[in-house]
Formats: C-alpha cells, sequence, structure tokens
C-alpha cells in the first residue's frame, strides 16, 4: 500500500528485471555559433550547447540530447550514469523514476531535469532500436503527420533578414504558420515591436497564422494595451506575454486578449503544468521534452493538458518532439526553431522535411528517434 498521494515505494520500481541491460551512459557537451546574434525580449546569445547523451545495451546504441549548459554532460555522468546502469532497457519509466529520486539532494528543476531528459529520450530511442522500429510505433500513432510553425524572428534581425526568415518558411516550405519575438529590451522598445509585427504580417500574406513570443517581457497592462494591435494584424498566439511565473497574470491576460495564451517551456516536471492547468492559465500548453522529463515526462504533460480539455504544443528541440508529438490526441503542433533546426542538421543524419507544414517521424522507418550522430561533423565544436 502507498500512502495517497505519495509515489510507489521503492521496491516497487523495476531494477535489472526482464530483458536487456543497460550496459553503458556517456554523455558530451557540442557549442555551435549562431549564424547571426539572436535575442528575444529577455535573454541574447551567440551560440547553443547540444548535450548528447549515449546509452547503449550490447551492440545497440540508443541517444537522446537536451540544449543547456555543458554542465547538463558532467550531471548526467556524475548523478545519472550510475542509476541507469545494469536496468532493464525494456523499463524506461522505471529508469525515470530512479533518476528523480536520485537527484533530490542536488534539486531537479533546471539542468538537472535537462540531464534526466536527456537520459530518458536515449532510453526510449535505445529500446525502439532494440526492437527495430520507430519510436513513433513503440508508442503508438495518433496521427502520422506532425504540424510544425517556423519560429525565430529575432530581435537583433535588421527589417532584411526577418523578411528572408519569415519568406523561407512560407515561399520557400509551404509552412503555413510562423513566430516572431516581441518584446524586445524587456517591453521597453514597444514601438519597434509594432514595427516588426507590421512587418511580419506584410512579408508572410494574409493567410498565414502569425504568432508571437514575448518571454515574458511586458507588464500585464501593457500585454492587454497591445492586444487590439495585435489583433488587428491578425496574431493568433501570444506566448508569455508576462513571465510565465505570474499565473495570475497569465490568466487575467488570457480573459481579455483574443490571442490564445500559450506558456509551459520552463516546466521542469509535472506539478508545474498541474499548477499551470490549475491557475486556468494558457489556451495551449508547452512542454518541452529536453526539459521536462524527456518522453515520459512530455507524454504525461501532454496527459494533463488533455483532462483540461487543452492542446499541447511542443517547444523548440523539433527532432526529440516528432515521435513523441505523432503519438498523443491533443497535439497543436510543435515549434521549426531556427536555431536547433540548424544544429540539428549539422549534427545529425536522418532529420525531417517540413514542407507543406508538416513531419512525419515514421514516415522512414529507420528505428527510434530516425537520427544519427554525425561525429566527425561535430568534433569541432566538442567542448
Ligand atoms: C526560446 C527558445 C529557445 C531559446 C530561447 C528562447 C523561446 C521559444 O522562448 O519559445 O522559442
Ligand atoms: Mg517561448
Amino acid at each position: 500500500m502507498t500512502r495517497a498521494g505519495a509515489p510507489p515505494s521503492g521496491s516497487a520500481l523495476a531494477g535489472a528485471g526482464e530483458g536487456p541491460a543497460v550496459d553503458a551512459v556517456e554523455a558530451a557537451a557540442y557549442t555551435v555559433p549562431t549564424d547571426a546574434p539572436e535575442g528575444d525580449g529577455t535573454l541574447a546569445w551567440d551560440s547553443t550547447t547540444l548535450v548528447l547523451v549515449r546509452v547503449r545495451s550490447g551492440a545497440i546504441t540508443g541517444i537522446g540530447y537536451t540544449y543547456g549548459a555543458p554542465a547538463t554532460a558532467r550531471v548526467v555522468e556524475e548523478l545519472l550514469a550510475g542509476v541507469v546502469a545494469d536496468r532493464s532497457a525494456w523499463d524506461v519509466p522505471a529508469a525515470h523514476e530512479a533518476m528523480n529520486r536520485a537527484v533530490r539532494n542536488a534539486g531537479r528543476p533546471g539542468l538537472v531535469a535537462g540531464a534526466i531528459s536527456a537520459v530518458d529520450i536515449a532510453l526510449w530511442d535505445l529500446k525502439a532500436r532494440l526492437l527495430g522500429i520507430p519510436l513513433v510505433r513503440l508508442l503508438g500513432a495518433s496521427r502520422e503527420d506532425v504540424p510544425v510553425y517556423g519560429s525565430g524572428g529575432f530581435t537583433p534581425y535588421d527589417d532584411a533578414r526577418l523578411d528572408r526568415q519569415l519568406r523561407g518558411w512560407v515561399e520557400g516550405q509551404g509552412i503555413p504558420r510562423v513566430k516572431i519575438k516581441i518584446g524586445e529590451s524587456w517591453g521597453r522598445a514597444e514601438h519597434r515591436d509594432r514595427e516588426r509585427v507590421e512587418r511580419a504580417r506584410r512579408s508572410i500574406g494574409d493567410r498565414t497564422e502569425l504568432y508571437v513570443d514575448a518571454n515574458g517581457a511586458y507588464t500585464r497592462k501593457q500585454a492587454v494595451r497591445l492586444d487590439p494591435f495585435l489583433t488587428d494584424r491578425g496574431v493568433t498566439w501570444f506566448e508569455e506575454p508576462v513571465s510565465s511565473d505570474d499565473l495570475e497574470g497569465l490568466a487575467r491576460i488570457r480573459d481579455s486578449v483574443t490571442a490564445d495564451v500559450a506558456a509551459g517551456e520552463y516546466g521542469y516536471a509535472l506539478p508545474y503544468f498541474h499548477r499551470m492547468l490549475a491557475a486556468g492559465a494558457v489556451d495551449c500548453l508547452q512542454a518541452d521534452a529536453t526539459r521536462c522529463g524527456g518522453v515520459t515526462g512530455w507524454l504525461r504533460a501532454a496527459a494533463l493538458a488533455e483532462a483540461a480539455g487543452l492542446e499541447i504544443s511542443g517547444h523548440c528541440a523539433p527532432h526529440v518532439h516528432a515521435h513523441v508529438a505523432a503519438a498523443v490526441p491533443n497535439l497543436r503542433h510543435l515549434e521549426w526553431f531556427h536555431d536547433h533546426v540548424r544544429v540539428e542538421h549539422l549534427l545529425f543524419e536522418g532529420v525531417l522535411d517540413p514542407a507543406g507544414g508538416a513531419i512525419g517521424p515514421g514516415i522512414s522507418g529507420r528505428p527510434g528517434l530516425g537520427l544519427a550522430f554525425r561525429t566527425e561533423a561535430a568534433a569541432p565544436h566538442r567542448r
């Protein structure tokens, strides 16, 4: 018997159990410069680090990854590898739960959750590879096609670069939805935000969905005051108008604007999503499998959203999300994030084609996530 609300006791967790064992767990970080300065309302960056995890069982190796600080690789090796080694490769939820418990004193949110996520993803990739099937077949599909939206429109871009990027998605690849960053300089450059939204609408024409992401830069009132302008330009998605820590603010804004309010990218564990949904803070829940506990965590976040009558959208890392996204009935879409698309094209073979606005993760028939790490291309970026 377990106490109400308490997780199952340790002895109930599968350990060495049935099936092939996990023999080795390794991690490495790769830092790739951006192709131009990037930034949003509350952060600027000029490189992106992918932390790769490999889990091996016999001759088969699974891969997973997260984006974050290079120190994430050390968390995998120092805190998680020993917890996962020798466990059954079949019982990913047991390994996942063991990792959650092992990091209690280190603290789970943030890069520790990124490390757990990358290991979880690698374990699911390994299991599907051991079975010789795509991950979406192992999970079971709800759909074959996964809609994507082009995402970038960074605040440091000049007008020509913004126009080129948006037209590339819409005219070049036929993606009918795009997202740009607003809230420049913590909301203090609202005039430029308005100009850029206006320009974006001109670049993409009337028929493309236009989304904005303020990354928590505005005040509550500022976000509400901006709404009529955004509505006039056909903006239908307003991401993090205020900080996602301000659940009450999000809920109030949600009640007063016409666009869908979205948030959830900083969710590292299920209770976070539960609180966000219980506060009525969002019209569409976002979750990032590379932060919220990998495949295991993302599927559970999707179920929470479903229970609240909402859809879920995958945040960033499109090649991690493709398969889990296809598995859930309440998917809105995935983010085809410029920065991560570039990194994933550089570091992996087997990347997906978003032409027409959707990707088909199961089409190639390749096992697992369908990715192969490009060791030689990655070597110059190794930390
Ligand atoms: C974002 C993603 C990755 C890096 C910085 C910002 C963002 C988004 O909030 O939703 O794309
Ligand atoms: Mg965002």
